[in-house]
Formats: structure tokens, C-alpha cells, sequence
């Protein structure tokens, strides 16, 4: 059955980081004023929405996920009329703003949780405050043993408010008790002010951790992190999503995406599905296949493994798939799942292909399209990430280290600091990213690498994503068409095809054929059509007949992508 059509599903979304996208004013820091300024190239791309990372008022422990004020803008992105003029300037080009909503959690810095600190009349049930137990030597223990997802202890003494709080992330960002229906109803007014001004939708931050269970009971001590079993998912989350649209977004046409940490296919349908809460979710599955042992472990992840959870989510979703495979959390996906040196631009087209060819919605993150990579970090001292930062100084202070040597290939590859470091413009001073001091270090690799050099490439990265945008737009089949799974096992090519049941359009039956490897290879395909080439990063690949009349006979070169028609 072919799902109901809705502009989100038809949509291309690319993501923007605001601190490291363009900085207008030389402070070293992207800004409002600095995304006008590339608004033109935005459109360009063929993207339909722009979703925007956190540019609230912060005190920026974890670069804008920790809110100080919902209504007003970090000062070093510029005012509340400036984002106004942006909200304006990307209507005009028949774009859309989707905004990040982060209500699991505040800044410590917000008034809600200075007035719970000093147990201000009304406020101390704001968050999630416990006495817990002191040890031998009269010092806090904590409440119980849940782990931050930035490592340590999910929980910090206050000596103000006395008692300790709860923090999945930096201890800067206390958790919100969301069985306080005050704070509901504070958080749906909040919404409902950004959504009378006109936005599009919301990118909810880890919106299934906002139920915690009753008694907080400890966790399993093996999970990652520690009682993420006990705080995902928690009992009262559909309940308090469904409450959420009914009191804000079922009253406009906004589409809305769940970041959902420890989700799999299940449990993201009673979020997604027709009668769920919200349109979408990000899982992270495909996210964990080279950190099964944590985020201390770089493991090889297999593409038989890939397949398998690509395919798992496109057939037994109930409901509509998002499409990722990076963003600012990430590393570089060039780095991770092509190969960023020798066929750097080939798989950077390659997973163009995979993620604009996949049933759901695609998310692009800024710099992809030009096949931005990780950088090449020469200290610590370079380093801003706070996960990275807590995560050894925790394991320096424990003896798991001796010194940052010992760390330093897991972090130089996992540092969310890979994706952040400033988009690359041009060749000028600081990849023309600003005039002043950049606040994270910008890649060396800006001066082979940058939109500027990208627009005068005729085959380009650059050129292929627009190119297969604009193909995607113009074929429902890509957005609406099944998804089926062929070659499951094979090692290093990926195949599917795409068929829609819709008897008016020419194209209705599309297979993909992606080279995942840096060897060339000949596969066999088991389609019994002949196929004519549709799109493809090899310009040499030809039309392919099928001699048995149930399977064609490709020969791929390295990381090459394909596209036939086979209606
Ligand atoms: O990320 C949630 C999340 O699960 C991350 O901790 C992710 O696992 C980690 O960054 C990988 O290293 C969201 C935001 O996207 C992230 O930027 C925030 O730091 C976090 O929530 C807290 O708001």
C-alpha cells in the first residue's frame, strides 16, 4: 500500500550547525545574519527544509543543548529580529524552518532551575531532585547508578538546593521532571509561541528519555550508558507526546522528528504510526554497528549488518522512515562509511545515492555535499566536544588511561568535533568561514575542499547531490515507492529496488546498485528486466541487458552508485 502523501515525506532537510555555518560579524562564530547570507546557495542545493541546531539563549556547555531561555537568542547568533528576517528569508525561497526542540532538559542557568535550586514555592518539583545516601565519609552517593550519555554519574550534588539532581548529559543540563504537569503545560505554551510565529516543525532532542519511572531503580551495570533501559522509553512517554500534539501541533500543518535513543523498529511505530504522536524518529542503530562495545571501541562495521537494519526499518515500519547518516553528533560520513582519501569523491556520491534513494525522508548535514571529512586533529587542546573532553578526563581520572596518547584515535574519530568545524567556503583565510579567530579549529583540507572549488566542478559532489535532489523530486517512486532487499549477504554491494504500484507515472520500478568497497566487482543482480541507466557517479556505465532473463550482469568500479530503470 503506497502511504498517504505529505509534504514532509516529499521533503530533502539540510541541517545546519549554526556555530560553524557562516559568520557574519568576525567573532568567530557562525551566526543568523551569516545563514541569509548563504541562504541562495541553500536553495540551490533543491532542499525543501532547513533544520536549524539550537539557537536559544545558552550558556553553551553543550552548544546550545542547554538552554537558559526558550524565547530569546543565543547573543553571539544575533536577536529575535534576526531570526524573524531568517524565518522570512527562507519562506521566500519556497524553503521551510524546522527548529530543535529540547525539553528532556535545561541549562542550570535557566530560571526555572536557579528558582528549584533555592526551593522556590512551586518550582523545586521543576526537576528531578533526590536526597540519596552519603558514604563513609559523610559525601554524597548517588541516588541510584544511571550513567550520563557524556560519561559519569547521571547525577551531581548541589550545594544550593542541598540534595542531587539528575543529568543524562553534562551536569549542566539538569533533567526536567516531566510528571510536573506545570512544566507540561509551560513547555506546550513555549511551542506554541514558536509555532504562531511561523515555523515549520520541530527536531524533538531525545524526546523519549522525558519519562523517567517511578522509584528511578537502578539499571543494569552493563548497559550503555548505565539504565538506559530504565530511562528510555519510560512509561508515560506516549502519554505525555500525545498530550504534546494535542495540545500544540495537531492545531498546525508542522511536521515533527523524534530523536529517539535505544528505539528499535517496534517501539518507533507506536511513536510514528498513522495515530502516533509524531511524524517521525531518528533511530540509531545503524549508528552503533562500529561501537557495539561502547564509544570507546572503533569497530569495523560489516555491510551485510548495514543492509540488515536499513532493511529492517524500510519493510516493517509502521510509519514513515527518516533517512541519516550523520549530523553534528556524528563523524564525517565520508570518513565513516566511504573512504575520504583516494575515492573520497566517489563514495561521497555513493552515499549521495544512499541517502536520497532510501524510502523516508532524507537528512543532509552541512558540508556533506561537498564530501567534507574528519579533521585532522594535532592535540587535546584542539578539542571542543564536552562529551569528548568529560569522557577522558573522566578515564584519566579513573587510571583507564594513563595519559591522552592512550585515547587519542578513538577521540580524534569520534569527537563530535568532526562534524562541527566551520563549513568550508572557498580557499581565502579560514575557508571564508570568518574574518576573526574561528571558535574550533577549521580542516586544513579547505583549500582543495570547498563550495567554491565544488561550483566550478562539472561532475562534482556538489553537482550530483543537486542533480539527484532534482531526480528524487521529479520520481515518486524514490519517495513513495516499497523498498525490496536483494543480494542480503553479499559483502560489498548494496541493492534494492524500489517499485511504486501507481499505473499513471513512467517510472515505477527503479533498482539501486551501490559499490560499497574500493575494489572493483562484478555482481550479478537477480532482476529478470532489462534495465536501462538511470543515474549513476560513473559517467561510462551503460545500460545493462539481462542474458538469462533473471538476473543482469554489472560490472561496478570502485564505490560506484547506479540507478536503472527497470519499469
Ligand atoms: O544527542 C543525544 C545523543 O544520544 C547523543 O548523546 C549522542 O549519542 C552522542 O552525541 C554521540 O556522541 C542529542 C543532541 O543531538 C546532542 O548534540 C546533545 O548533546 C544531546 O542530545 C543533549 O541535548
Amino acid at each position: 500500500m503506497t502511504a498517504a502523501r505529505a509534504w514532509w515525506k516529499e521533503a530533502v532537510v539540510y541541517q545546519i550547525y549554526p556555530q560553524s555555518f557562516n559568520d557574519s560579524d568576525g567573532d568567530g562564530v557562525g551566526d543568523l545574519q551569516g545563514i541569509i547570507e548563504r541562504l541562495d546557495y541553500v536553495a540551490s542545493l533543491g532542499v525543501d527544509v532547513i533544520w536549524l541546531n539550537p539557537v536559544y539563549q545558552s550558556p553553551q556547555a553543550d552548544n546550545g543543548y542547554d538552554i537558559s531561555d526558550y524565547r530569546a537568542i543565543h547573543e553571539a547568533y544575533g536577536t529575535l529580529d534576526d531570526w524573524e528576517e531568517l524565518l522570512d528569508e527562507i519562506h521566500a525561497r519556497d524553503m521551510r524552518l524546522v527548529m530543535d526542540l529540547v525539553v528532556n532538559h535545561t541549562s542550570d542557568e535557566h530560571e526555572w532551575f536557579q528558582r528549584s535550586r533555592r526551593g522556590e514555592d512551586g518550582y523545586r518539583d521543576y526537576y528531578i531532585w533526590r536526597e540519596g545516601e552519603t558514604d563513609e565519609y559523610g559525601d554524597p552517593t548517588p541516588p541510584n547508578n544511571w550513567g550520563s550519555f557524556f560519561g559519569g554519574s547521571a547525577w551531581e550534588y548541589d550545594e544550593k538546593g542541598e540534595s542531587q539532581y539528575l543529568h543524562l548529559f553534562h551536569e549542566k543540563q539538569p533533567d526536567l521532571n516531566w510528571e510536573n504537569p506545570e512544566i507540561r503545560s509551560d513547555i506546550y505554551e513555549m511551542i506554541d509561541w514558536w509555532l504562531e510565529k511561523g515555523i515549520d516543525g520541530f527536531r524533538m532532542d531525545v524526546i523519549n528519555l522525558i519519562s523517567k519511572p517511578e522509584g528511578l531503580p537502578d539499571g543494569d551495570p552493563d548497559s550503555d550508558p548505565v539504565g538506559v533501559e530504565q530511562f528510555a522509553n519510560g512509561p508515560r512517554t506516549q502519554e505525555f507526546l500525545n498530550e504534546m500534539a494535542a495540545e500544540t501541533f495537531d492545531d498546525y500543518d508542522a511536521m515533527t522528528v523524534g530523536e529517539c535513543v535505544a528505539i528499535d523498529v517496534d517501539i518507533a511505530g507506536d511513536y510514528v504510526s498513522a495515530d502516533g504522536p509524531l511524524d517521525m524518529a531518528f533511530h540509531f542503530q545503524h549508528m552503533q554497528l562500529d561501537q557495539q562495545d561502547g564509544w570507546w571501541s572503533i569497530e569495523d562495521w560489516s555491510l551485510p549488518d548495514l543492509k540488515s537494519v536499513m532493511a529492517e526499518w524500510q519493510t516493517d515500519l509502521d510509519g514513515w522512515n527518516t533517512v541519516y547518516l550523520g549530523n553534528h553528533d556524528q563523524p564525517r560520513i565520508v570518513s565513516r562509511f566511504g573512504d575520504d582519501e583516494e575515492y573520497r569523491e566517489a563514495s561521497a556520491k555513493l552515499l549521495a545515492t544512499f541517502l536520497l534513494t532510501h524510502q523516508g525522508t532524507p537528512f543532509l548535514f552541512q558540508g556533506d555535499e561537498i564530501g567534507m571529512t574528519n579533521c585532522p586533529w594535532a592535540s587535546f587542546e584542539e578539542m571542543r566536544d564536552a562529551d569528548a573532553k568529560n569522557r577522558v578526563a573522566l578515564a584519566l581520572e579513573s587510571g583507564d588511561i594513563e595519559d591522552y596518547d592512550e585515547a587519542r584515535e578513538v577521540v580524534e574519530f569520534r569527537s563530535r568535533d568532526n562534524a562541527r568545524t566551520p563549513m568550508q567556503w572557498d580557499d581565502s583565510h579560514n575557508a571564508g568561514f570568518t574574518d576573526g579567530d574561528p571558535w574550533i579549529k577549521v580542516n586544513p583540507n579547505y583549500e582543495d575542499i570547498n563550495v567554491a572549488a565544488a561550483e566550478t566542478a562539472e561532475d562534482g559532489i556538489l553537482s550530483y547531490y543537486r542533480e539527484l535532489i532534482d531526480l528524487r523530486s521529479d520520481l515518486d517512486v524514490l519517495v513513495y515507492g516499497e523498498y525490496e532487499l536483494l543480494l542480503p549477504d553479499h559483502e560489498t554491494v548494496y541493492a534494492y529496488r524500489r517499485t511504486l504500484d501507481e499505473p499513471s507515472v513512467d517510472v515505477d520500478d527503479v533498482l539501486v546498485v551501490l559499490n560499497v568497497s574500493p575494489t572493483e566487482t562484478g555482481v550479478s543482480v537477480p532482476v529478470d528486466t532489462d534495465a536501462a541507466l538511470l543515474f549513476g557517479n560513473e559517467l561510462d556505465a551503460s545500460d545493462a541487458s539481462s542474458e538469462s532473463h533473471d538476473s543482469i550482469d554489472l560490472d561496478l568500479q570502485p564505490y560506484e552508485a547506479r540507478l536503472y530503470d527497470l519499469s
